[in-house]
């Protein structure tokens, strides 16, 4: 198996995308046999000659499946006797439901946080392409944004109370035991992480204590990777 993602300086790959498949991956103990290769934001020939323009891609043997959730969903029905990430159809329904909301909510707060961290983590031929793309999308300079990024933590901090909410009583989003739900978070967070010395969680958060456990998950995996540590 093949995961295409992000490149990264000093291999801190930030991709939230490609952070739930990571998981996903390690989740469905899978993880061993994958090959990881980095696409450049400049040149995605690696998966654009089989219709793709994001990562992560997944080859696994003759199948190519882009888009997280579907990698995520392609996964489960290839893997049934491996963990399972949703737990039946109807979960698998209702994480796509999350899913969305979640990627349109975080993915525009957190960028305005951390986008000018991530631009120092880019291989330095990706950081026109990324400068040009994000400041379209974000309506100003990257410099800019980052001078406003304290102002959004707050309000990060405030759309991630429904999960607050459930976490008090559990280890994870559904129970005891991780699922697809809580990958989906937990990549906006590896994003930060690998790209970022800011600070978005407080120490007696219980979504601190969460994220504490997701990255102790599959013996410290995502811990083990290269990131700015703590926050
Ligand atoms: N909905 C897609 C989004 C994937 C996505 O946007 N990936 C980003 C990296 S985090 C990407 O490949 N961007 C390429 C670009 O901006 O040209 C998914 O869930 O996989």
């Amino acid at each position: 198996m093949i995961l295409y993602e992000l490149d990264a300086i000093n291999e801190q790959y930030f991709s939230p995308y490609c952070w739930r498949i990571l998981m996903s991956l390690n989740h469905k103990d899978l993880y061993k046999g994958v090959k990881r290769i980095q696409v450049k934001f400049s040149d995605k020939s690696l998966i654009s000659h089989k219709g793709f323009n994001t990562v992560p891609v997944l080859e696994d043997d003759d199948n190519w499946t882009g888009g997280s959730l579907k990698i995520a969903e392609y996964l489960e029905k290839t893997y049934p006797n491996q963990p399972s990430l949703f737990r039946g159809a109807e979960n698998m329904n209702l994480t796509s439901i999350i899913n969305q909301m979640l990627d349109t909510k975080i993915i525009g707060i957190l960028a305005r946080i951390i986008v000018g961290d991530v631009y120092k983590v880019l291989q330095p031929e990706d950081k026109i392409y990324f400068r040009e793309t994000r400041e379209k999308i974000l309506n100003k300079t990257i410099e800019e944004v980052d001078l406003e990024s304290s102002k959004y933590i707050p309000i990060l901090q405030k759309e991630l109370n429904p999960f607050r909410k459930v976490i008090r009583n559990n280890n994870f989003f559904t129970g005891s035991k991780p699922m697809y739900c809580d990958y989906i978070l937990f990549g906006f967070f590896m994003w930060a992480r690998n790209t970022s010395p800011k600070q978005l969680l407080e120490k007696n958060d219980v979504l601190w204590h969460w994220r504490e456990r997701m990255l102790n998950l599959f013996d410290g995996f995502a811990r083990k990777s290269n990131g700015f540590g703590i926050k």
